[in-house]
């Protein structure tokens, strides 16, 4: 509204033969205040858009406009903005009546109050160049919605010969009567007014003054506020792991009864894994649901009014089925002179999935064979030194649930000088039995190693939970050394044992144990 008055005083105006130059500079003054009005000449509206009002202080312009529609009354309607840079000034208007090329004093006058407005769109104050005969007008205190029952709307102005006299105000029962009461002069909400349910009523009072009575129709205009949302929905909130950044998890939406109120949607706190686009929720990092399984996060709702409501959703993160993402094998070369059957090192597998435990299988090979419960790569033939070199072994791990890894690996097959000499025992011995075995220490590595028969039919193992232990004596009975040891095998190191003969105890706790004992003979 500003900027429109301050365009038409800028440019000027001219009209038809007359042109009148009222211009008024906004940039002086400090103060405004606004005007709603219609203009009556002669006891007739002012009714063309070419036709202006214009607003003086003396003869100096402090505000000007053009008869535009009012889309509520329809009338032609003024909306003028007047500025003064002192209060309590008296303001006089002066009309331009463009089918006649008049200027008419208007004999209404306004005492300048800054930020005020006298009229209202749905009410204008109505201005003449002759003092008013008699009617009756409503002037406007407060028509907001979710009124308060009792509460003034506004009151009536009985007019006899122009001045305002004390009248008895009723409403006649018809339209929307009862939804107002009267009293005196004062028309009350009966009810709270809902804006969005209804905007706007009409009644027709009686208005009793001493020197007559007028009928008169009114229509009440409701005015919009602006609610508060009263609900935060959101239309889906899981997701799947491991989805590309970006992705939306839902849509959110609110109740808020203001028709076409624009709602703006936050966190309200940021959180690492989602975030809010407009009015969507998505992801804006890996998800991985072995990491976390669920999110809170708390939606702020703002409206245009600034109105805001929050509300906790719990997003749930779905498990998916993770491909296996490693295999390691502990060991990359093996000494030529190893016999066949002997662990060459452990496969270990990974798979974020907490109950897979993925199966392992060796693309066909002579060279070696894998040992499947436990993922331990055997050696299939005894290695000599033909056999120095590299070898390739192909890896394939299946997680049974569509997710498959494959991976090489190159075993080096290394000289080391030396032989392995294979002492086989062959004992067979019961739960509480153990196995001796002396040997000398005139070599520095020992390698034991225990199999499981049920695989590979030279070593008896009975269960994949056998726990194995050794005990070192010397050959007069002191405990040199003890350990828990890996079922499949183990390396020990005796180079720091003194020159003599030691007995090696094997012990399991399940029995059935055979076994064969192998060493490296000192080169
Ligand atoms: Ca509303
Ligand atoms: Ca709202
Ligand atoms: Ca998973
Ligand atoms: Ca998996």
């Amino acid at each position: 509204m500003k900027r429109i008055v301050l365009l038409i005083s800028l440019y000027g105006i001219c009209s038809g033969a007359f042109a009148i130059d009222w211009q008024v500079n906004t940039s002086m003054f400090q103060y405004s205040m606004e005007v709603f009005a219609t203009v009556e000449i002669d006891g007739v509206l002012l009714s063309d858009a070419k036709d202006q009002l214009g607003a003086f202080v003396g003869d100096e312009c402090r505000g000007v406009v053009k008869a535009t529609d009012n889309p509520i009354t329809g009338d032609k309607t003024f909306f003028l903005m007047i500025y003064a840079n002192t209060v309590m000034e008296n303001i006089i208007f002066k009309a331009y009546d463009s089918e006649k090329d008049q200027i008419i004093d208007v004999i209404n006058t306004i005492e300048f109050e800054t930020n005020t407005s006298v009229g209202s769109i749905s009410s204008p104050y109505v201005m003449s160049n002759t003092e008013r005969a008699n009617g009756l007008e409503f002037i406007e205190i407060n028509t907001d919605e979710n009124s308060v029952p009792g509460a003034a709307i506004g009151y009536f102005v009985h007019y006899v010969n122009g001045d305002p006299v004390e009248t008895n105000v009723s409403i006649d029962k018809t339209y929307d009567y009862n939804v107002f009461t009267v009293s005196g002069d004062t028309l009350r909400a009966k009810t709270s007014w809902n804006f969005e349910e209804k905007n706007s009523y009409q009644i027709m009072v009686t208005s009793s003054a001493v020197s007559g009575t007028i009928n008169k129709e009114f229509l009440i205009q409701v005015t919009d506020v602006n609610e508060p949302p009263t609900a935060i929905y959101l239309d889906g909130d899981s997701v799947d792991e491991n989805v590309a950044v970006g992705t939306i998890v839902g849509n959110l939406t609110v109740s808020d009864e203001d028709i076409n109120d624009e709602i703006a949607f936050t966190l309200s706190k940021e959180n690492a894994l989602f975030r809010i686009d407009e009015n969507r929720i998505k992801t804006k990092a890996n998800i991985n649901y072995e990491l976390t399984n669920n999110q809170l996060l708390t939606v702020v709702a703002e409206d245009k009014g600034g109105n805001a409501i929050s509300k906790d959703f719990v997003i749930v993160i779905n498990d998916i089925n993770d491909v296996p993402s490693l295999i390691m094998l502990s060991a990359d070369s093996i000494p030529a002179g190893l016999p066949e059957y002997m662990t060459v090192g452990y496969f270990k597998i990974e798979d974020e999935d907490e109950f897979d435990q993925p199966d392992l299988s060796l693309s066909s090979n002579e060279m070696f064979i894998l040992n499947q419960n436990n993922h331990h790569l055997i050696t299939a033939k005894s290695f000599d030194s033909s056999d120095v070199g590299t070898q390739n072994i192909h890896l394939i791990a299946n997680d049974g649930r569509g997710g498959v890894l494959e991976s090489d690996f190159q075993i080096d097959i290394i000289d080391k000088g030396y032989s392995y000499t294979e002492k086989n025992v062959n004992v067979m011995f019961t739960q509480t039995d153990v196995y001796t075995h002396i040997f000398d220490v005139g070599n520095d590595q020992v390698l034991v190693s225990i199999q499981n028969l049920d695989n590979y039919g030279h070593y008896c193992v009975s269960a994949n939970s056998l726990i194995i232990n050794y005990k070192i004596y010397s050959i007069s009975g002191q405990l040199i050394t003890s350990k828990d040891v890996n079922k499949m095998g183990f390396n020990l190191d005796i180079s720091s044992f003194e020159m003599s003969s030691y007995i090696i105890n094997i012990y399991t706790d399940k029995g059935g144990i055979a076994e064969k004992l192998s060493f490296t003979p000192k080169c």
